[in-house]
């Protein structure tokens, strides 16, 4: 095997939802595994992004030829619409960091992520991946959609300036084991999943925020683990791609619930605060271009990615980021 075929993949946010699921997928799927891969999982305890000489003395130190370059300041509505210009400045930092190091080792390929709720509130649905920039995203998470939106400017610059090829996959909410299942700070998956585990524990009604019209596409972390090593091995376009369940699998937020009350044997009552906010109706995905790739991928049933989460959760109770 040439060095030139010798794979030594950088994973920023390595110690998050999706890292974590990307390290479980390549080393319990042999199918997945790569013999002429090596992989390196980094989280925020061994650099701050943010940081260029950290960053710089990362790359040093792993020398990497392809980076999947998840970390973020990342969370749900509620973290969102208190820290916006947190999750702009963190983001711009971080990201504006990884691409010119990367470009500036020689990284032959990085992968970076956007996000389905960056993409323009007033809009003609479903969306795809050519309207990222057609209009100003929901207000809710102005700060880190536009950072977001950065990523493919930066993309752009870097293969027009330097003729250099990043990319840059769209996944849409994104669930599964270590999550962050904090209440106020994380998704609504994780949080409903956290909340209904103390309801059941204290016998007390589950509290689930809005209306509970609002409509999602969820994607499995492990699914989304699988499609990532799919674009690292045979994604070759800069142009961003979606990663999501089809339009078809579109749930609204109170289905989403009873699939967390079903997963969890929730017996309580079950109540809604509409006090709390909305945030984005609804942002349906296309994801016709991933399905032009491969339209015979399996995405696992929403119902039981739920179970298998919340199973995880109640197992893993105390070491779960809640
Ligand atoms: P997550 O669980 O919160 O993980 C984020 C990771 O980023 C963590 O490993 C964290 O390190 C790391 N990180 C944060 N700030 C950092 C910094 N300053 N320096 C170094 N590392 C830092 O998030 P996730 O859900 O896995 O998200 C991964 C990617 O998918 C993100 O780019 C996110 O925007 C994108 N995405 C997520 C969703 C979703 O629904 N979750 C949907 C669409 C797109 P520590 O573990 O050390 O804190
Ligand atoms: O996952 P989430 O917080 O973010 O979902 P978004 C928010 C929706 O779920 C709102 C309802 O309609 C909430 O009213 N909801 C109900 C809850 N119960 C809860 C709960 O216990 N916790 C939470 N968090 N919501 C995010 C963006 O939007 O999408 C981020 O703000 C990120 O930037 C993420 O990109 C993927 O789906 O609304």
């Amino acid at each position: 095997m040439t060095s030139e075929q010798q794979k030594r993949v950088l994973v920023t946010g390595g110690t998050g939802l999706v890292g974590s699921a990307i390290k479980y997928v390549i080393e319990n799927e042999s199918n997945k595994k790569n013999q002429n891969e090596e992989y390196f999982f980094i989280s925020s305890s061994e650099c701050d992004l943010r940081n260029r000489e950290q960053t710089e003395a990362l790359f040093k130190k792993y020398q990497p030829t392809h980076v999947i370059h998840l970390a973020a300041l990342v969370g749900g509505l509620f973290r969102n619409l208190s820290r916006n210009l947190d999750f702009f400045r963190d983001n711009m930092q971080i990201n504006d960091n990884i691409l010119y190091v990367a470009y500036q080792t020689g990284v032959k390929k990085v992968i970076s992520c956007l996000s389905t709720c960056i993409f323009p509130d007033k809009t003609t649905y479903p969306i795809d991946e050519t309207m990222i920039h057609n209009g100003a995203p929901h207000d809710s998470n102005f700060g880190y959609s536009y950072a977001k939106r950065m990523i493919d400017v930066l993309n752009k610059g870097y293969a027009v300036q330097h003729n250099v090829h990043y990319t840059s996959i769209i996944p849409t909410n994104v669930f599964g084991p270590n999550d962050n299942f904090n209440i106020e700070d994380g998704h609504v998956l994780p949080g409903l999943i956290h909340k209904c585990y103390l309801a059941k524990k204290n016998n007390t009604p589950l509290i689930i925020w809005g209306s509970g019209k609002p409509l999602r596409q969820f994607i499995y972390s492990y699914d989304l683990a699988r499609l990532c090593l799919w674009v690292l091995r045979e994604y070759d376009s800069i142009e961003p791609i979606i990663l999501s369940v089809g339009e078809e699998d579109e749930v609204s937020i109170k289905e989403a619930a009873e699939a967390v009350v079903k997963g969890m044997d929730f017996q309580g009552e079950v109540k809604y605060d509409t006090t709390k906010a909305d945030g984005q109706f609804k942002k349906t995905a296309s994801n016709k271009k991933l399905r032009s790739y491969l339209p015979d991928f399996k995405f696992t049933p929403f119902e039981e990615a739920i179970k298998y989460t919340c199973d995880w959760f109640v197992k893993n109770y105390d070491k779960a980021r809640k």
